[in-house]
Protein backbone atom coordinates (compact mmCIF):
# COMPACT_ATOMS: atom_id res chain seq x y z
CA UNK A 1 0.00 0.00 0.00
CA UNK A 2 1.39 3.19 -0.84
CA UNK A 3 1.82 5.65 2.72
CA UNK A 4 -0.25 8.70 1.98
CA UNK A 5 1.95 12.12 0.42
CA UNK A 6 2.21 14.74 2.78
CA UNK A 7 3.29 17.36 -0.05
CA UNK A 8 1.58 20.31 0.17
CA UNK A 9 2.83 22.46 -2.75
CA UNK A 10 1.22 19.88 -4.59
CA UNK A 11 -1.63 19.31 -3.24
CA UNK A 12 -2.03 23.54 -3.14
CA UNK A 13 -1.31 23.14 -6.98
CA UNK A 14 -4.52 20.24 -7.20
CA UNK A 15 -6.91 22.54 -5.20
CA UNK A 16 -5.86 25.51 -7.77
CA UNK A 17 -6.84 23.56 -10.22
CA UNK A 18 -10.19 21.79 -9.00
CA UNK A 19 -13.46 22.13 -10.72
CA UNK A 20 -15.71 20.39 -8.17
CA UNK A 21 -14.15 20.53 -4.31
CA UNK A 22 -16.15 18.64 -1.44
CA UNK A 23 -14.78 19.12 2.17
CA UNK A 24 -15.92 16.83 4.51
CA UNK A 25 -16.29 18.26 7.82
CA UNK A 26 -16.45 16.08 11.15
CA UNK A 27 -15.90 17.81 15.03
CA UNK A 28 -12.28 18.19 14.94
CA UNK A 29 -12.55 21.29 12.76
CA UNK A 30 -14.55 22.96 15.45
CA UNK A 31 -12.15 21.74 18.28
CA UNK A 32 -10.37 25.64 17.66
CA UNK A 33 -13.03 27.10 18.24
CA UNK A 34 -12.72 25.61 21.90
CA UNK A 35 -16.23 23.36 21.43
CA UNK A 36 -15.45 19.83 22.75
CA UNK A 37 -15.02 16.80 20.44
CA UNK A 38 -16.80 13.36 20.83
CA UNK A 39 -13.71 11.15 21.24
CA UNK A 40 -11.33 13.29 23.23
CA UNK A 41 -11.88 14.18 27.29
CA UNK A 42 -14.55 16.49 26.20
CA UNK A 43 -16.89 14.00 24.84
CA UNK A 44 -18.41 13.72 28.00
CA UNK A 45 -21.56 15.97 29.93
CA UNK A 46 -22.26 15.17 33.47
CA UNK A 47 -21.66 10.99 33.71
CA UNK A 48 -22.80 10.39 30.05
CA UNK A 49 -21.16 10.13 26.65
CA UNK A 50 -22.72 11.92 23.40
CA UNK A 51 -23.63 8.88 22.56
CA UNK A 52 -25.60 7.78 25.61
CA UNK A 53 -27.76 11.20 25.58
CA UNK A 54 -27.93 11.20 21.33
CA UNK A 55 -30.16 8.11 20.86
CA UNK A 56 -34.47 8.14 20.55
CA UNK A 57 -34.63 5.84 23.36
CA UNK A 58 -32.58 8.47 25.97
CA UNK A 59 -35.15 11.18 24.82
CA UNK A 60 -38.67 8.98 25.29
CA UNK A 61 -37.04 7.56 28.97
CA UNK A 62 -36.03 11.80 29.59
CA UNK A 63 -37.09 14.05 27.61
CA UNK A 64 -35.84 16.47 30.25
CA UNK A 65 -32.23 15.55 30.73
CA UNK A 66 -32.30 15.57 27.04
CA UNK A 67 -33.37 18.72 26.64
CA UNK A 68 -30.56 20.15 29.42
CA UNK A 69 -27.99 18.31 27.29
CA UNK A 70 -28.85 19.73 24.17
CA UNK A 71 -29.62 23.18 25.72
CA UNK A 72 -26.02 22.96 27.13
CA UNK A 73 -24.51 22.08 23.55
CA UNK A 74 -26.62 25.25 22.00
CA UNK A 75 -24.86 27.78 24.75
CA UNK A 76 -21.22 26.74 24.46
CA UNK A 77 -21.76 26.89 20.47
CA UNK A 78 -23.56 30.55 20.86
CA UNK A 79 -20.09 31.45 22.93
CA UNK A 80 -18.38 30.29 20.38
CA UNK A 81 -16.64 31.96 16.82
CA UNK A 82 -15.73 29.64 13.52
CA UNK A 83 -11.60 29.15 13.10
CA UNK A 84 -9.37 29.94 10.37
CA UNK A 85 -10.21 26.58 8.93
CA UNK A 86 -13.50 27.41 8.67
CA UNK A 87 -13.30 31.20 7.35
CA UNK A 88 -10.23 29.58 4.35
CA UNK A 89 -13.13 27.21 3.23
CA UNK A 90 -15.66 29.51 3.23
CA UNK A 91 -13.59 32.29 0.98
CA UNK A 92 -12.16 29.30 -0.92
CA UNK A 93 -16.09 28.81 -1.81
CA UNK A 94 -16.48 32.26 -2.55
CA UNK A 95 -13.50 32.91 -5.02
CA UNK A 96 -14.33 29.68 -6.72
CA UNK A 97 -17.96 30.57 -7.23
CA UNK A 98 -17.20 33.43 -9.22
CA UNK A 99 -15.41 31.37 -11.03
CA UNK A 100 -17.84 29.04 -11.69
CA UNK A 101 -16.03 26.66 -10.18
CA UNK A 102 -18.00 24.44 -6.71
CA UNK A 103 -17.13 24.11 -2.98
CA UNK A 104 -19.08 22.16 -1.45
CA UNK A 105 -19.36 21.85 2.47
CA UNK A 106 -20.66 17.99 3.66
CA UNK A 107 -20.41 18.25 7.31
CA UNK A 108 -21.17 15.56 10.16
CA UNK A 109 -21.12 18.70 12.70
CA UNK A 110 -24.23 20.26 13.81
CA UNK A 111 -22.85 23.62 15.53
CA UNK A 112 -23.45 25.73 12.57
CA UNK A 113 -19.91 26.92 12.51
CA UNK A 114 -19.49 26.53 8.96
CA UNK A 115 -22.32 28.70 8.14
CA UNK A 116 -21.43 31.12 10.94
CA UNK A 117 -17.89 31.29 8.82
CA UNK A 118 -19.39 32.35 5.48
CA UNK A 119 -20.10 28.90 3.65
CA UNK A 120 -23.28 29.17 1.51
CA UNK A 121 -23.02 25.38 0.43
CA UNK A 122 -23.57 23.00 3.45
CA UNK A 123 -24.81 19.80 3.80
CA UNK A 124 -25.21 19.44 7.52
CA UNK A 125 -25.53 15.23 7.59
CA UNK A 126 -26.50 15.00 11.49
CA UNK A 127 -28.95 18.60 11.42
CA UNK A 128 -28.46 21.36 13.36
CA UNK A 129 -28.50 22.31 16.77
CA UNK A 130 -30.60 25.00 16.12
CA UNK A 131 -32.90 23.54 14.52
CA UNK A 132 -36.17 21.98 16.66
CA UNK A 133 -38.57 19.58 14.76
CA UNK A 134 -42.14 18.80 16.14
CA UNK A 135 -42.40 14.72 17.49
CA UNK A 136 -46.56 15.53 16.64
CA UNK A 137 -46.69 17.01 13.12
CA UNK A 138 -42.96 16.67 12.28
CA UNK A 139 -42.45 20.40 11.55
CA UNK A 140 -38.86 22.02 11.22
CA UNK A 141 -37.85 25.25 12.64
CA UNK A 142 -35.08 27.26 12.85
CA UNK A 143 -34.71 28.24 16.39
CA UNK A 144 -31.66 30.29 17.65
CA UNK A 145 -33.36 31.46 21.16
CA UNK A 146 -31.03 31.44 24.40
CA UNK A 147 -32.78 29.79 26.08
CA UNK A 148 -34.42 27.83 23.98
CA UNK A 149 -37.52 28.35 26.46
CA UNK A 150 -37.41 29.54 30.27
CA UNK A 151 -37.33 26.49 31.88
CA UNK A 152 -34.19 25.61 30.55
CA UNK A 153 -32.64 28.93 31.53
CA UNK A 154 -29.29 28.35 33.38
CA UNK A 155 -30.25 24.29 33.51
CA UNK A 156 -27.72 22.24 31.51
CA UNK A 157 -24.70 22.35 34.06
CA UNK A 158 -21.89 19.89 32.76
CA UNK A 159 -20.75 19.16 36.50
CA UNK A 160 -20.99 15.64 37.13
CA UNK A 161 -22.89 16.34 40.58
CA UNK A 162 -25.28 18.94 39.01
CA UNK A 163 -29.11 18.41 40.41
CA UNK A 164 -31.27 17.50 37.65
CA UNK A 165 -34.66 17.91 38.87
CA UNK A 166 -36.66 17.07 35.96
CA UNK A 167 -38.43 19.81 34.01
CA UNK A 168 -41.99 18.77 33.36
CA UNK A 169 -42.70 17.94 28.98
CA UNK A 170 -45.36 21.00 29.22
CA UNK A 171 -42.35 23.03 30.33
CA UNK A 172 -40.05 21.89 27.31
CA UNK A 173 -39.95 23.28 24.12
CA UNK A 174 -43.01 22.97 22.57
CA UNK A 175 -44.67 23.59 18.69
CA UNK A 176 -45.89 26.95 18.26
CA UNK A 177 -48.06 24.99 15.59
CA UNK A 178 -49.82 22.15 17.40
CA UNK A 179 -47.86 22.69 20.86
CA UNK A 180 -46.34 19.13 20.34
CA UNK A 181 -42.86 18.37 21.94
CA UNK A 182 -40.21 19.24 20.19
CA UNK A 183 -37.22 17.51 19.77
CA UNK A 184 -33.59 18.55 18.72
CA UNK A 185 -33.60 18.57 14.86
CA UNK A 186 -30.27 16.20 14.63
CA UNK A 187 -29.88 12.56 13.40
CA UNK A 188 -29.39 10.03 16.57
CA UNK A 189 -27.81 6.84 16.61
CA UNK A 190 -30.06 4.18 15.48
CA UNK A 191 -31.63 7.04 13.15
CA UNK A 192 -31.52 6.73 9.45
CA UNK A 193 -29.92 10.05 8.22
CA UNK A 194 -32.41 12.16 6.32
CA UNK A 195 -32.90 10.31 2.61
CA UNK A 196 -32.54 14.34 0.79
CA UNK A 197 -29.68 14.94 2.72
CA UNK A 198 -28.06 11.42 1.95
CA UNK A 199 -29.08 11.85 -1.82
CA UNK A 200 -27.43 15.32 -2.00
CA UNK A 201 -24.64 14.60 -0.22
CA UNK A 202 -24.03 11.36 -2.46
CA UNK A 203 -24.54 13.76 -5.75
CA UNK A 204 -21.33 15.83 -4.36
CA UNK A 205 -19.19 12.87 -3.50
CA UNK A 206 -19.59 11.17 -7.25
CA UNK A 207 -19.04 14.18 -8.61
CA UNK A 208 -16.08 15.96 -6.79
CA UNK A 209 -12.31 16.27 -8.49
CA UNK A 210 -11.41 17.04 -4.98
CA UNK A 211 -12.33 15.76 -0.92
CA UNK A 212 -10.87 17.38 1.86
CA UNK A 213 -11.59 15.22 4.82
CA UNK A 214 -10.97 17.24 8.01
CA UNK A 215 -11.37 16.43 11.83
CA UNK A 216 -13.08 13.19 12.07
CA UNK A 217 -12.16 9.90 13.48
CA UNK A 218 -14.39 8.71 11.06
CA UNK A 219 -15.96 5.76 13.20
CA UNK A 220 -19.31 7.28 12.91
CA UNK A 221 -21.52 5.53 9.79
CA UNK A 222 -22.39 6.27 7.02
CA UNK A 223 -20.09 9.17 7.05
CA UNK A 224 -17.24 7.23 7.88
CA UNK A 225 -17.21 5.60 4.00
CA UNK A 226 -17.82 8.51 2.69
CA UNK A 227 -13.96 9.92 1.95
CA UNK A 228 -12.69 6.22 0.93
CA UNK A 229 -15.95 6.48 -1.30
CA UNK A 230 -14.58 9.34 -3.35
CA UNK A 231 -10.62 7.87 -3.16
CA UNK A 232 -12.09 4.52 -4.69
CA UNK A 233 -12.60 6.75 -7.66
CA UNK A 234 -9.28 7.85 -8.06
CA UNK A 235 -10.21 11.34 -7.06
CA UNK A 236 -7.39 12.94 -4.99
CA UNK A 237 -8.54 12.75 -1.05
CA UNK A 238 -6.48 15.12 1.39
CA UNK A 239 -7.05 13.85 5.51
CA UNK A 240 -6.49 16.80 7.70
CA UNK A 241 -6.11 15.57 11.69
CA UNK A 242 -3.92 15.41 14.75
CA UNK A 243 -3.72 11.93 14.32
CA UNK A 244 -3.99 9.26 11.68
CA UNK A 245 -7.07 7.35 11.57
CA UNK A 246 -8.12 3.74 10.35
CA UNK A 247 -9.00 5.05 6.85
CA UNK A 248 -5.68 7.33 6.08
CA UNK A 249 -3.60 4.44 3.83
CA UNK A 250 -7.13 5.16 1.90
CA UNK A 251 -5.92 8.52 0.79
CA UNK A 252 -3.58 10.18 -1.16
CA UNK A 253 -3.10 12.80 0.83
CA UNK A 254 -2.09 13.28 4.63
CA UNK A 255 -1.76 16.52 6.77
CA UNK A 256 -1.04 15.71 10.04
CA UNK A 257 -1.58 18.94 12.27
CA UNK A 258 -4.29 21.61 13.94
CA UNK A 259 -6.91 22.33 10.61
CA UNK A 260 -6.36 25.68 11.84
CA UNK A 261 -3.37 26.15 9.98
CA UNK A 262 -3.31 22.91 7.50
CA UNK A 263 -6.34 23.93 6.13
CA UNK A 264 -5.65 27.72 5.21
CA UNK A 265 -2.27 26.29 3.93
CA UNK A 266 -3.86 23.84 1.98
CA UNK A 267 -5.91 26.62 -0.05
CA UNK A 268 -3.94 29.54 -0.31
CA UNK A 269 -3.22 28.67 -3.58
CA UNK A 270 -7.11 29.19 -4.82
CA UNK A 271 -6.53 32.74 -3.45
CA UNK A 272 -3.70 33.95 -4.63
CA UNK A 273 -4.72 33.17 -8.18
CA UNK A 274 -7.65 35.06 -7.87
CA UNK A 275 -5.20 38.16 -6.83
C1 LIG B 1 -27.46 4.72 11.03
C2 LIG B 1 -25.77 14.17 15.84
C3 LIG B 1 -28.71 3.00 10.15
C4 LIG B 1 -26.24 13.99 17.23
C5 LIG B 1 -24.35 12.24 15.40
C6 LIG B 1 -21.49 -0.91 14.71
C7 LIG B 1 -20.67 -0.82 13.60
C8 LIG B 1 -20.88 0.14 12.61
C9 LIG B 1 -21.94 1.03 12.73
C10 LIG B 1 -22.75 0.94 13.84
C11 LIG B 1 -22.54 -0.01 14.83
N1 LIG B 1 -23.47 0.16 15.79
C12 LIG B 1 -24.28 1.18 15.43
C13 LIG B 1 -23.86 1.65 14.23
C14 LIG B 1 -24.45 2.74 13.47
C15 LIG B 1 -24.09 4.07 14.09
C16 LIG B 1 -22.61 4.22 14.24
O1 LIG B 1 -21.91 4.48 13.28
N2 LIG B 1 -22.16 4.06 15.48
C17 LIG B 1 -20.75 4.22 15.77
C18 LIG B 1 -20.59 4.82 17.15
C19 LIG B 1 -20.09 2.86 15.63
N3 LIG B 1 -24.55 5.05 13.12
C20 LIG B 1 -25.79 5.50 13.21
O2 LIG B 1 -26.57 5.19 14.09
C21 LIG B 1 -26.22 6.43 12.10
N4 LIG B 1 -27.45 5.91 11.57
O3 LIG B 1 -26.48 4.04 10.85
O4 LIG B 1 -28.70 4.31 10.72
C22 LIG B 1 -30.07 2.52 10.13
C23 LIG B 1 -30.42 1.70 9.07
C24 LIG B 1 -31.67 1.20 9.04
C25 LIG B 1 -32.60 1.53 10.02
C26 LIG B 1 -32.23 2.37 11.07
C27 LIG B 1 -30.96 2.88 11.15
C28 LIG B 1 -26.48 7.82 12.62
C29 LIG B 1 -25.18 8.39 13.08
C30 LIG B 1 -25.39 9.87 13.40
C31 LIG B 1 -25.33 10.04 14.89
N5 LIG B 1 -25.39 11.48 15.19
N6 LIG B 1 -24.46 13.55 15.66
C32 LIG B 1 -25.42 14.79 18.22
O5 LIG B 1 -24.34 15.28 17.85
O6 LIG B 1 -25.87 14.92 19.37
S1 LIG B 1 -22.82 11.54 15.31
C33 LIG B 1 -21.69 12.60 15.99
O7 LIG B 1 -20.57 11.81 16.36
C34 LIG B 1 -21.13 13.60 15.03
O8 LIG B 1 -22.12 14.12 14.19
C35 LIG B 1 -20.08 12.83 14.28
O9 LIG B 1 -20.64 12.14 13.21
C36 LIG B 1 -19.64 11.84 15.32
C37 LIG B 1 -18.34 12.32 15.96
O10 LIG B 1 -17.38 11.97 15.07
P1 LIG B 1 -16.30 13.05 14.62
O11 LIG B 1 -17.01 14.24 14.03
O12 LIG B 1 -15.35 12.32 13.79
O13 LIG B 1 -15.65 13.55 15.97
P2 LIG B 1 -14.68 12.72 16.91
O14 LIG B 1 -14.68 13.39 18.23
O15 LIG B 1 -15.02 11.26 16.81
O16 LIG B 1 -13.25 12.89 16.23
C38 LIG B 1 -12.64 14.17 16.19
C39 LIG B 1 -11.47 14.03 15.24
O17 LIG B 1 -10.87 15.31 15.09
C40 LIG B 1 -10.40 13.10 15.77
O18 LIG B 1 -9.95 12.26 14.72
C41 LIG B 1 -9.30 14.06 16.24
O19 LIG B 1 -8.02 13.48 16.07
C42 LIG B 1 -9.48 15.20 15.28
N7 LIG B 1 -9.05 16.50 15.80
C43 LIG B 1 -9.16 16.97 17.07
N8 LIG B 1 -8.66 18.23 17.12
C44 LIG B 1 -8.25 18.55 15.88
C45 LIG B 1 -8.51 17.46 15.02
N9 LIG B 1 -8.20 17.47 13.72
C46 LIG B 1 -7.63 18.59 13.22
N10 LIG B 1 -7.37 19.69 13.97
C47 LIG B 1 -7.66 19.70 15.29
N11 LIG B 1 -7.39 20.80 16.02
ZN1 LIG C 1 -46.28 20.46 15.89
Amino acid sequence: MQRPSSNMPEFQLLAAKSKYIVVLSGAGISAESGIPTFRGAGGYWRTYQATDLATPEAFKRDPSLCWEFYHYRREVVLSKKPNAAHEAIAKAEAVLEKQGRKLIVVTQNIDGLHQSAGSKNVVELHGSLFKTRCTKCQAVEVDRNSPICEALRDRGAPDVDAVATRIPTEQLPRCSKCSGLLRPHVVWFGEQLYPDVLNEANRHLENCDLCLVIGTSSVVYPAAMFAPQVASRGVPVAEFNIESTPHTMDFGYYFEGSSSQTVPQSLEKIFSEQE
